[in-house]
């Protein structure tokens, strides 16, 4: 198993989600951490609760991953060991509505596409040269199964995930000779703020979405992450799809 202590972790969308429960993960196994995300305010909360928990240390930046320039004037910020990135978790991400393909917000789909794709390839552009420069690292990548299977009404946001799982795969065959490890996470259903965020802020639609049944947890995903990081270090996990027993398939739930 390996040992995290003093490892640099980079987390995107560490303010919420599953991007936070990592990082509670990762800071108890004593890594240090670098928190990104827009709502400042939450990660610099965080931060003092980590510190004060963990007695890690904890940078935080305000981070849009769509914003090229501001992604690359942030990494390019990080100096000393903050340069030594050892695990970047791509985790920012998220849905906007459900609609039929011909009844699309197409700034919705700017958004998805926008936040889950390209800015998930401008952080990646940035972090995994200082990985190959001492050739060392791991890329977790969080996908979905919405990135193994289309449903109803998902197509974008699906689309994305589908993207997701090529640029992981790609990774992979580009990284392998640079001792570089490359995972996606794909979970179903897992209860954070993702449904509202869907949804608009409309929280009784959010919540409808998990009654009736047990879905994951943020916790749940974020241990699973954490047990990629652990294996050893010739010991790749390229894959990991996880789902609430309840949940049979994107569409199939076992309500109660
Ligand atoms: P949450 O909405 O709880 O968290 C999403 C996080 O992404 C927030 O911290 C948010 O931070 C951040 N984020 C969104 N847009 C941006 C942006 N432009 N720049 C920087 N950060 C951004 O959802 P989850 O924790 O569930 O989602 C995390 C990941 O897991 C996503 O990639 C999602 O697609 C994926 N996933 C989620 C599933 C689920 O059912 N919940 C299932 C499968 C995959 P802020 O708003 O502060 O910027
Ligand atoms: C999130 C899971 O099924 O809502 O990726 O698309 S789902």
């Amino acid at each position: 198993m390996k040992s995290l202590v003093n490892k640099i972790v980079f987390i995107t969308g560490a303010s919420s989600g599953i991007g936070k429960a990592a990082a509670f993960m990762f800071a108890s196994e004593g890594a240090d951490l670098i928190l990104a995300a827009r709502r400042i305010d939450r990660l610099k909360e965080l931060e003092s609760g980590l510190k004060n928990k963990f007695k890690i240390d904890v940078l935080t930046i305000e981070l849009d991953v769509r914003k090229k320039g501001d992604v690359k004037k942030a990494v390019g910020s990080f100096i000393g060991k903050w340069r030594k990135i050892d695990i970047l978790l791509n985790n920012a991400g998220l849905a906007r509505g459900m609609s039929k393909i011909h009844e699309g917000d197409t700034d919705q789909w700017d958004e998805m596409i926008d936040t889950n794709v390209k800015g998930l390839l401008y952080v990646s552009r940035e972090v995994i040269p200082l990985m190959v420069e001492k050739m060392e690292g791991h890329v977790i990548n969080l996908g979905s199964i919405a990135g193994h299977e289309v449903y109803p009404n998902g197509n974008v946001y699906c689309a994305s995930k589908f993207a997701v799982n090529g640029l992981s795969r790609a990774m992979r065959v580009d990284l392998y000779d640079k001792n570089i490890r490359v995972t996606t996470i794909d979970p179903g259903m897992v209860e954070t703020e993702f449904s509202e965020v869907r949804f608009s802020g409309d929280k009784e639609r959010a919540k409808k979405v998990y009654e009736g049944w047990k879905p994951l947890s943020a916790d749940d995903i974020a241990e699973t992450i954490l047990w990629t990081a652990l294996r050893p270090a010739h010991v790749n996990i390229s894959e990991v799809i996880i789902m609430s027993t309840a949940q049979g398939s994107t569409t199939l739930l076992n309500k109660k």
